[in-house]
């Protein structure tokens, strides 16, 4: 089961994405968490990584894609995988949709979750990582509505979109995570 987890940066893709991941017993890739792996390594696509990051930029496309090529095709994503962070842009999600059409399978439904913007700052503020200053949530939220907003209408023409209600506690929200990934299981 392929599941795409699309939201702003403080919707908490990363939170819901984990716990589902183990509900249905597939595995979660977060391109987020392999750029700071990455980072801390030390590594040069960290290191290049982080140019754009730490402005609250995407990542450019055609390394995110050969980042996540490599990944999917590990043999622990074959029974399916739950993607956070990944497509960001229209050209991110036609390379998912050409790599998923490769391998004969499907992308089962795209969770979108939608929560006030003043909530996100409050969120990101209070987590303090390096890329959660104001200006770069600023920069960061901006970024979403420019480049990810335009994913979800590439999305909506495929019938994909479940947008679920990604304010409240986090149990509350799992809870509607939930709902909507066991729906499309039966
Ligand atoms: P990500 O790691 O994906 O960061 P994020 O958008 O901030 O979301 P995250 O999943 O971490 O946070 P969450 O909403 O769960 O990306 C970081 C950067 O990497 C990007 O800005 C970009 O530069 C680069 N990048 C990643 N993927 C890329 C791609 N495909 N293309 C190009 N560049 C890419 O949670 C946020 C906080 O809210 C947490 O502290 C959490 O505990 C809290 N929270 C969550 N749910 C809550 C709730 N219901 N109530 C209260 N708090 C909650």
């Amino acid at each position: 089961m392929l599941i795409v987890f699309v939201g702003p940066p403080g919707s908490g893709k990363g939170t819901q994405c984990e716990l589902l991941a183990q509900h249905i017993g597939v595995v979660h890739l977060s391109t987020g968490e392999l750029f700071r792996q990455q980072i801390q390594q030390a590594t040069k696509l960290g290191q290049l990584a982080a140019l754009f990051i730490d402005d609250g930029n995407l990542v450019p496309d055609h390394i995110v894609v050969e980042l996540v090529r490599q990944s999917l095709g590990d043999v622990q994503y074959q029974t399916g995988c739950l993607l956070d962070g990944f497509p960001r842009s229209v050209a991110q999600a036609q390379a998912l949709d050409a790599m998923v059409h490769e391998h004969g399978k499907q992308i089962a439904m795209v969770l979108a979750l939608a929560v006030p913007q003043d909530i996100l700052v409050d969120r990101l503020l209070q987590r303090q990582r390096k890329d959660d200053t104001l200006d770069t949530i600023q920069q960061r939220l901006d970024v979403y509505q420019q480049e990810t907003q335009p994913v979800l209408d590439h999305y909506q023409k495929q019938e994909l979109v479940v947008t679920i209600d990604g304010n409240g506690t986090v149990e509350d929200v799992f809870q509607r995570v939930k709902q909507a990934a066991d729906l499309k299981r039966t």
